[in-house]
C-alpha cells in the first residue's frame, strides 16, 4: 500500500465551502448580527467603532464537532473602538495576553485585524495544530521539555526582551496530523453516519491506537537489528522528537546521522511515519535524504539518514561574516531543493538557518522534515499554521490559504539571517513579532545600500507579499543574483571559523 501519493490532512484542509471565520476590517460598517451583540459601554459612539465577526474556537477545545460550518454559535462578534483603542467584547484570556505582549495602542488602532489574527493564532491555533509559541501562555503542551523550562518567571510583568537566539527559535513539536493515516485508519475515507451527523473533516482528528502505529510501522522499517549494522554511537543534538546520533555502518564504513525516538514518548506518532514516508520517496543532492529505518524493541524507531559534519548554517550566520557570492550559492543550493520537493506536491514549511547542515566540503543540504506537508491538486492549500514565528510568511501569520511559495519567503527570511546574523524581529515579544510580521510585511533591511542591487531585488521577490508576484522555487532559481555565487568550498573556511568560535 502506498500512502504517499493520496495524502488529504482533514485537519489541515478547508471544509469545502470556505469556514465563517472573516475578519474584513474594510467592512467598517457594524454587520448584521445573527444574534444581538452585547452591549457597548457607557458612552460608546457606534461611528468610531468597527465590528469583527470573529470565529471564536473555544481555547482547548480539541473535540469533533458536530456543528456545520452554517451554525454560527461559535462566532463572536468583536468590536473595535478607534477612539479609545480597545476592542469590546474581546474573551478575557486573549486581553490579557493583549496586554503583556507589547503590542501598542497605536499599533493596534494602525491594525486591530492582525492583532486580532496573531491573538486568534496564539490562543486557538496553536495548542493541537501548529506552532508552539515562545510565549508562557502556552503551557499546555508538554512535547518540547526545554520550552517550558525557561518559563518560569515573569508572568506578569511584559516580557522582557529575549536574549539572541532564544529557545523560542526552535520549532514547535506539535504538527499537523498525516491524513495518509487517517485514511489508513478509516478506510473509504471519512466515516459515514455516523449517528447520522454532518461531522465536518476539519475537526476530524483520527488517533491511531499504539498497535496500529507499530503495525504500520512494521510495514515501512527494515528488518533486522541496526546495533548489528551501525557501530560508534556519539550524540550530536537532542531535538523535541528525539535524539540524534552520529554512527558508522560496519559494512561500508559510510559515516551517518541517526534520529533515534522513543516511541511511548511520542504524542504524535503519525507525524514521524508521515516524515519516513515522504522522505522515502523524494531524495536530492540538496537533501539529507533518507537512508533506512528500523524497530528496536516495541516502542524505539531508529531513522537512518546522510550525516553532514559541518554543523548547522545557524552557526555560520551568527559567527562569521558571509559575502554576496557565499549567500548566493547556499541561496542557490536551497532553493535546489525547494524546486525539488515542490514540484513533488512537498511544502517543507520550516525552512531556516537551523535546518540547512553544511557538509565538510561545503556541500548544503536541508533537513528535517518533521514539518513537511504533502498537498495533492485539489488540495493544493493548507491553513494550518505550522514552522517557526519569524520565518513564518505573512499568508500563515494571517491564517490565509498557503501553499509552496510560504517556502520562499522563508528563505528571503533566511537570507537576512546570512548579511544580519537574525532573522527581523528576533529581540521582539515573540506575539509583538508576530504582529509585525502580520502588518509589515516585507521586513526592511539594516543599510540596504550595502547590498548589490541584484541581491536587493532577490530578496524583494523571496519577501513579496503578494502570493502571485512572489517567486516560485524554480523561478527563483533563474534570477540573476545566483549567477553571482562562490563555489561552495568557498563555505568551507566559514565552517572552519564557526566551529572555532563554538569552542570559546
Ligand atoms: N544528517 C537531522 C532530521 C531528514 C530527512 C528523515 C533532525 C537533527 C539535531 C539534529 C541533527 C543532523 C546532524 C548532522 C544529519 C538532525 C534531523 C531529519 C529528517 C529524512 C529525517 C534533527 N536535532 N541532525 N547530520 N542530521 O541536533 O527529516
Amino acid at each position: 500500500m502506498s500512502y504517499n501519493h493520496n495524502q488529504v490532512d482533514y485537519n489541515e484542509n478547508q471544509p469545502s465551502a470556505p469556514p465563517p471565520r472573516t475578519v474584513s476590517l474594510m467592512d467598517v460598517s457594524p454587520q448584521p448580527p445573527d444574534k444581538p451583540l452585547p452591549p457597548m459601554p457607557p458612552g460608546h459612539n457606534k461611528e468610531k467603532s468597527k465590528f469583527f465577526t470573529y470565529f471564536l474556537k473555544k481555547p482547548g477545545r480539541n473535540k469533533i464537532e458536530i456543528s456545520s460550518p452554517q451554525d454560527f454559535s461559535h462566532q463572536m462578534h468583536v468590536g473595535f473602538d478607534q477612539e479609545s483603542g480597545e476592542f469590546v467584547n474581546l474573551p478575557k484570556e486573549w486581553e490579557v495576553l493583549l496586554s503583556t505582549s507589547a503590542i501598542s495602542k497605536e499599533e493596534t488602532k494602525k491594525n486591530p485585524e492582525a492583532v486580532l489574527d496573531v491573538l486568534n493564532f496564539v490562543m486557538n491555533e496553536q495548542p493541537h495544530s501548529g506552532v508552539q509559541p515562545p510565549t508562557k501562555y502556552m503551557q499546555h503542551d508538554h512535547d518540547d521539555e526545554e520550552e517550558d523550562k525557561d518559563e518560569s518567571s515573569s508572568s506578569q510583568s511584559a516580557a522582557p526582551a529575549p536574549p539572541p537566539r532564544p529557545a523560542y527559535t526552535k520549532t514547535a513539536s506539535t504538527r499537523p496530523t498525516s491524513a495518509a493515516l487517517i485514511q489508513a485508519k478509516v478506510p473509504g475515507n471519512m466515516p459515514q453516519g455516523q449517528g447520522g451527523r454532518n461531522i465536518p473533516k476539519k475537526k476530524k482528528k483520527a488517533k491511531l491506537s499504539d498497535e496500529e502505529v507499530l503495525s504500520l510501522l512494521r510495514t515501512i522499517v527494515s528488518v533486522g537489528d541496526p546495533k548489528t549494522k551501525y557501530t560508534k554511537f556519539e550524540k550530536i543534538g537532542q531535538g523535541a522528537s528525539g535524539t540524534v546520533y552520529t554512527g558508522v555502518e560496519v559494512s561500508t564504513g559510510q559515516e551517518v546521522a541517526i534520529k533515534m525516538m522513543n516511541l511511548s514518548q511520542q504524542p504524535k506518532k503519525d507525524l514521524i511515519i508521515n516524515e519516513i514516508l515522504v522522505m522515502k520517496e523524494n531524495r536530492h543532492p540538496n537533501i539529507v535524504n533518507y537512508l533506512d529505518s528500523y524497530l528496536v524493541g516495541t516502542d524505539e524507531l531508529w531513522v537512518v539518514m546522510e550525516y553532514l559534519g559541518g554543523g548547522p548554517l545557524t552557526d555560520v550566520v551568527t559567527e562569521t561574516c558571509m559575502t554576496e557570492g557565499q549567500i548566493a550559492a547556499v541561496s542557490r543550493e536551497v532553493l535546489q531543493a525547494l524546486a525539488f520537493l515542490h514540484k513533488s506536491q512537498v511544502i517543507h514549511r520550516d525552512i531556516k538557518s537551523d535546518n540547512i547542515l553544511l557538509g565538510m566540503t561545503g556541500g548544503v543540504k536541508l533537513t528535517d522534515f518533521g514539518f513537511c506537508a504533502q498537498i495533492t491538486p485539489d488540495q493544493s492549500k493548507r491553513t494550518t499554521m505550522v514552522g517557526t514565528p519569524y520565518w513564518m510568511a505573512p499568508e500563515v501569520v494571517t491564517r490565509k490559504q498557503y501553499g509552496p511559495k510560504v517556502d520562499v519567503w522563508s528563505l528571503g527570511i533566511m537570507a537576512i539571517e546570512m548579511i544580519e546574523g537574525e532573522p527581523p524581529y528576533l529581540n521582539e515579544n515573540p506575539l509583538r513579532a508576530l504582529y509585525l510580521i502580520a502588518t509589515n510585511g516585507t521586513p526592511e533591511i539594516y543599510n540596504p545600500e550595502r547590498l548589490s542591487s541584484v541581491f536587493r531585488d532577490f530578496l524583494a521577490k523571496c519577501l513579496e507579499m503578494d502570493v502571485e508576484k512572489r517567486g516560485s522555487a524554480s523561478e527563483m532559481l533563474q534570477h540573476p543574483f545566483l549567477r553571482k555565487a562562490a563555489p561552495l568550498s568557498s563555505l568551507v573556511p566559514l565552517i572552519h571559523a564557526a566551529k572555532e568560535a563554538a569552542k570559546h
